[in-house]
């Protein structure tokens, strides 16, 4: 019998600066509501959900920004994401910037943020937590930039490394092996892997990525951004066979375009769904996860055809290196 789960992928419109996270959650709550309608049992909110993408927005001290940052989760503000969640029996994936304050080792306090993403299951309950690795962008102001993306400022790199969890999701019984990707984390092959030594099944990543790329020093054709973002997600679940739903904040968003094309992906690499507005919109899939069998018994049974010894350049250097001239 098919494992089958309906997810939705629940793509957020443009959030303005000046609007509150109360705007953002009534958003997310009816798009709950609409999927509880259709049969969803996991919706999938983009990365940084509950309030615009503020890393386009300088502020000379950090802390001036700690108002755009989750000191607790549930707040009061996010409580009706989980109570929804109980009240209809629905799993759901949220995008935020956390903020954690904690003993330094020197009996003082030091602050730490991070761009998270969390799984509540449909007890309301965090069954996975995930902060992102890798942070695009600059960090500090850069005047030759008309936007600013100022990940590296606002952010530390994650320090939970890439987990997958077996858990149980909506209605069925067994668990459900689910990792977690933010936005510029899907370019990256190694963190596809990560997930994928860890028979990862579905694969939730929410982003939010303009459609113009401020460091490309020449022409960059604009459809070219859509593709590579689809190319990544689907590269990823070809070669890892497992399913993935990704997720945008679209729109224009404080005068900046983002582009939209949330995607539901299956293990063959194929989009089976995708959003085609700019606007808070449901794509809806039921996605049978016993199609991530195919590719790990075949082309990527990786105890089979793995070849680690020969991978060592993956994990001791960061940076390329020129060939030997011959
Ligand atoms: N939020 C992101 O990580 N955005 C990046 C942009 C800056 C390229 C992305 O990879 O989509």
């Amino acid at each position: 019998m098919a494992r089958r789960l309906t997810v939705g992928a629940a793509q957020l419109g443009a959030i303005q600066k000046s609007e509150g996270r109360e705007i953002a959650v009534a958003r997310m709550l009816a798009l709950m509501e609409e999927g509880h309608r259709r049969g969803v049992e996991l919706i999938v909110f983009p990365e940084l959900a509950l309030t615009t993408f503020f890393p386009r927005h300088w502020v000379e001290r950090i802390e001036e920004a700690d108002h755009w940052y989750e000191t607790e989760m549930p707040s009061a503000a996010t409580k009706p994401l989980f109570d929804a969640a109980r009240r209809l029996n629905m799993a759901f994936h949220l995008g935020y910037a956390e903020l954690v304050r904690e003993p330094d080792g020197t009996g003082g306090v030091r602050t730490r943020r991070f761009n998270t993403a969390i799984l509540v299951n449909a007890e309301g309950r965090i069954v996975l937590k995930y902060r992102k690795v890798h942070l695009p962008g600059h960090a500090a102001f850069d005047s030759a930039r008309k936007v600013q993306h100022l990940e590296k400022y606002y952010f530390e790199v994650g320090d939970l490394g890439f987990p997958v969890v077996k858990t149980r999701l909506g209605r069925r019984e067994e668990g459900v092996n689910v990792g977690l990707l933010i936005c510029n984390d899907r370019r990256w092959p190694e963190a596809w892997r990560v997930l994928g030594l860890q028979s990862v099944e579905l694969v939730l990543v929410g982003y939010n990525t303009p459609s113009i790329n401020q460091e490309a020093k020449g022409w960059e054709a604009h459809h070219l951004r859509v593709f590579h973002s689809h190319l990544s997600v689907q590269a990823g679940c070809y070669q890892n066979a497992c399913w993935s739903v990704a997720v945008a904040k679209a729109g224009i968003e404080d005068g900046a375009e983002l582009f939209g094309h949330s995607i539901i992906v299956n293990p063959q690499g194929e989009i089976v769904a995708m959003a085609d507005t700019w606007e808070d919109q449901l794509v809806t899939y039921d996605i049978d996860l016993d199609r991530c069998r195919l590719g790990r018994v075949s082309i990527f049974d990786f105890a089979r055809h793995r070849r680690p010894e020969h991978y060592g350049r993956i994990t001791s250097q960061v940076g390329a290196v020129e060939p030997p001239m011959v």
